[in-house]
């Protein structure tokens, strides 16, 4: 079957990071499942068209590997068109539960910003990582409430994705700063909170972020600085209950230097780092602030029944076990 240009390019703009942000490659992998509902010119069954989209969802779940909010959005929509029974249902379905997941998400990012500024005070200095529009919600929203805040923003090498969070803070009218991210210690003595975004949040409540996140929370740690995740629940990886982990994403050299000069050195280029739950102070989701600790009562509300199922199968699986179960 057929999968529409359109779609192909949507995978295409979220692998190259045209389209970037665990929030947007969620929203585009979404609107993508709903444009190739709308293009699909195969026959009218409704097995072929599970068969179809859920080709569609591999090729999209495959642009970026971190970020479990692309899987989390392709799951939402699949997993409401297998409910149905007819083919017309199963289209109709399909195109509903991406604008529900759309919507859903830009809520949230919006009840992120409504309850992260609370955490924030007048005169604050908020550090900033990367580019996260949650993150960035909390700071302008606590702004447009009238707080005074300044803002340091690291630049975020190999991609500079900082930059883009200095312009948007600057058109918000926030006063922001650039930093190299090796000046982040140097500056963390003026600085009061912390607030990056997440791409994956793990059963155990550590956080998959752009990579030098983890040295951020450690000087954080080190200096006394509160330090503060935004992360939506379709960011919690119900995969992580069942003891899977998180696969890091490691981009191409040419990102770090340019093609002559790293030919003759030897380059790595992971995108992501992982912060343990112990340097995190909460986690702002649009349900709630949680301790890290509580991540997991995210992922059993949102994910219970089939986390169950899953849980059961896995005893099952022991039960059934040729080895002894005197020595499990
Ligand atoms: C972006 C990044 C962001 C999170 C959260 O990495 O690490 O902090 O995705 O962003 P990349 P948001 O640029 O490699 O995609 O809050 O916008 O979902």
């Amino acid at each position: 079957m057929e999968i529409p240009g359109e779609v192909l390019k949507i995978a295409e703009d979220i692998r190259t990071m045209r389209v970037r942000g665990a929030g947007r490659i969620a929203r585009a992998a979404a609107y993508a499942l709903k444009l190739a509902a709308q293009r699909y010119g195969g026959c009218r069954d409704a097995k072929d068209f599970i068969k179809y989209m859920k080709s569609v969802a591999e090729i999209l779940g495959s642009t970026r590997p971190t970020a479990v909010s692309l899987h989390n959005s392709l799951r939402f929509v699949l997993s409401r068109i297998e409910r149905e029974g007819s083919f017309d249902q199963m289209v109709e379905r399909a195109i509903k539960a991406a604008e529900e997941f759309i919507d859903s998400s830009i809520n949230a990012e919006r009840r992120i910003g409504e309850l992260g500024s609370n955490l924030l005070e007048e005169g604050d200095t908020v550090l900033t990582h990367c580019n996260s529009s949650a993150a960035l919600s909390v700071i302008k929203t606590a702004h447009k409430r009238g707080m005074k805040l300044r803002v340091y923003a690291t630049e975020t090498r190999p991609k500079f994705q900082g930059l883009i969070s200095y312009q948007d803070l600057k058109n918000a009218g926030v006063p922001v700063t650039l930093i190299p991210d090796s000046a982040v210690r140097f500056f963390m003595r003026e600085v009061d909170k912390v607030v990056v975004g997440a791409d994956t949040v793990t059963a155990n409540g550590a956080v998959v972020n752009k990579v030098g996140t983890s040295l951020i929370a450690l000087a954080a740690h080190e200096a006394r600085v509160r330090f503060y995740v935004a992360a939506e629940t379709y960011k919690f990886s119900p995969a992580t209950v069942l003891g899977e982990l998180v696969f890091i994403e490691e981009r191409p050299p040419e990102e770090v230097l340019p093609r002559e000069v790293f030919e003759s050195l030897r380059v790595r280029n992971p995108a992501f780092d992982i912060t343990p739950p112990e340097y995190i102070d909460a986690i702002i989701t649009e349900k709630g602030v949680i301790p890290p600790k509580a991540a997991i009562m995210i992922l059993m509300e949102e994910y219970g029944a089939s986390l169950r199922e899953e849980l059961t199968k896995i005893t099952l699986d022991i039960e059934d076990s040729a080895y002894p179960a005197a020595l499990m």
